[in-house]
């Protein structure tokens, strides 16, 4: 099938360009100014934007946590994600025992390939493209020894915690360990950043002080143990000599401590998500508080202002989500593609903040969101847009230029975007599975009108054309540093 997309705007990372591009198969085959194909059907997009489909390098789908689960699976989180312009997630692999290692793990400890084969089933229902970044969250030489064939399964991402003792946290030795294997083998460590000690202790203080409420959630995992992990991670990076990524950056503080660091040659690149951006502890304030709940937790208006100058800076490198929604009120349904859908949620913590499960919608608010923020706003240009959104996650997780680019050869993941449509934002419109949206009633202009994956129209305006399976696994090969 062949497409003809004609006089629209090109937006790259690097420039913005008058041209046509000519869709064949799967790919982009051509960009020039005046193209005809005589074969190819052919959408005229005078005043609309051209745009490389979005990645997100960071979501949760169908996540166990707390006693219920993330409510967005493989499919809904891939559908809400194509009606936002994103086209390609990249989820994490929790790190699962196998229970009959059959010659190749040892019983009781994590086995990388039999939890990716979990993952990689619970995603046949895919319906935009996806890859994987795989959770370390447990440390000795039989783990170590597997690091390298994650390689070969096509993942070269590992995720470390300096948080959550006792569960998914590694000691600062074994992650300065893993640095070191990631080195060898061409691989990236990405760090969740938090001090797991200091909230360990504030937590039981607060309980034993019958503090209940969702801003304790906030009150009890300080911005300086954020700030402090960040700086510890680049150092441990620096001293290993090799990139990290730090996710979720959440304090201003740790912009600083990004920036201190890369002026002196570490090689430490940093992502935020938009909720870090609006919103602060005085959300979690609110009555309905719960639904600001995640870790890291919002902080203040200067850490809010702070992150903006990250990316008007370009001391940060991608916008992300952190996309892990659960249900506000997980006892009343939903109507989700015509049936009723009811998953637990926060008011599993409706008497205690350290039950409520952890996470926010947010995989089809990101580009929209931030097009009107940021750059209507004129805080960021169109082509860091571009950048933050698609081009630097395909570059640092080994995807570019297959995604992440308007180049002749890339996949023809498209998003025709109209800068000038204005939209009522909110639950209503949006495709996440739950039953609220952080950007209720927000006045919103520019969306994307059409959506390509891999040359196929998969959206276009509110006609979702794509379906469960469509969506393929990327092997991902080496990524650069940016
Ligand atoms: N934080 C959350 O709030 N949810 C999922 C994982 C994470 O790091
Ligand atoms: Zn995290
Ligand atoms: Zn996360």
């Amino acid at each position: 099938m062949n497409t003809l997309i004609k006089n629209g705007t090109l937006v790259t990372a690097e420039k913005t360009f008058q041209a046509d591009i000519l869709i064949q198969d799967e790919k982009i085959q051509r960009i020039s100014s005046g193209l005809e194909a005589d074969s190819a059907s052919t959408i005229d997009a005078s005043g609309k934007l051209i745009l490389p489909g979005g990645v997100d390098p960071h979501v949760h789908l169908d996540l166990p946590m707390f006693d219920t689960v993330s409510s967005d699976d493989h499919y809904t989180g891939h559908k809400a994600a194509a009606f936002g312009g994103t086209t390609t997630v990249m989820d994490f692999v929790p790190l699962a025992e196998s229970p009959s290692p059959a010659g190749r793990g040892v019983r009781g400890e994590g086995d990388f390939r039999y939890s990716l084969d979990l993952w990689l089933k619970k995603a046949q229902k895919a319906a935009i493209d996806y890859s994987f970044h795989m959770n370390l969250t447990q440390f000795n030489e039989n783990i170590a020894k597997q690091i390298p064939s994650l390689r070969e399964m096509g993942i070269q991402t590992l995720k470390v915690f300096t948080a959550y003792n006792g569960r998914l946290r590694l000691d600062d030795g074994s992650i300065f360990k893993a640095l070191q294997i990631a080195k060898e083998n061409g691989m990236l460590v990405m760090a969740h950043c938090e001090n797991g000690d200091v909230i360990e202790t504030l937590v039981a203080q607060a309980l034993a002080a019958g503090h209940t409420t969702p801003e304790w959630h906030a009150l009890t995992r300080p911005a300086w143990g954020a700030v402090e992990a960040t700086f510890r991670m680049a150092a441990m990076a620096g001293q290993a000599d090799t990139p990290v990524y730090i996710v979720h950056m959440n304090a201003g503080g740790e912009v600083d401590m990004l920036k201190y660091a890369r002026e002196r040659g570490v090689k430490v690149m940093g992502e935020t998500c938009p909720q870090y951006l609006f919103f602060t502890i005085d959300n979690l304030r609110q009555p309905d508080g719960a639904k600001w709940i995640c870790s890291p937790p919002m902080r203040t208006k200067d850490d809010n202002a702070r992150l903006w100058e990250g990316l008007t800076e370009g001391i940060l490198q991608t916008v992300g989500t952190d996309h892990c929604p659960f249900f506000f009120d997980g006892r009343e349904p939903i109507i989700y593609e015509g049936k009723p859908v009811a998953i637990p949620g926060k008011e599993l913590g409706e008497d205690d903040f350290t039950k409520i499960p952890n996470g926010l919608p947010g995989i089809q608010d990101r580009m929209p969101v931030l097009w009107t923020t940021g750059v209507r706003a004129g805080k960021i240009t169109p082509n860091q847009f571009v950048a933050y959104t698609s081009t630097n996650p395909a570059k640092i997780f080994g995807l570019y230029p297959r995604k992440g680019a308007l180049l002749e050869g890339s996949d023809a993941d498209i998003v025709i975007w109209d800068p000038e449509m204005k939209v009522k934002y909110g639950v209503a419109m949006s495709h996440q599975r739950t039953d609220y949206n952080l950007y209720e009633d927000w006045e919103l202009i520019g969306y994307p009108e059409k959506v390509f994956l891999r040359g196929r129209m998969i959206l276009d305006g509110d006609a979702w054309m794509g379906k469960a399976g469509d969506g393929q696994f990327l092997k991902r090969g080496e990524g650069k540093f940016v």
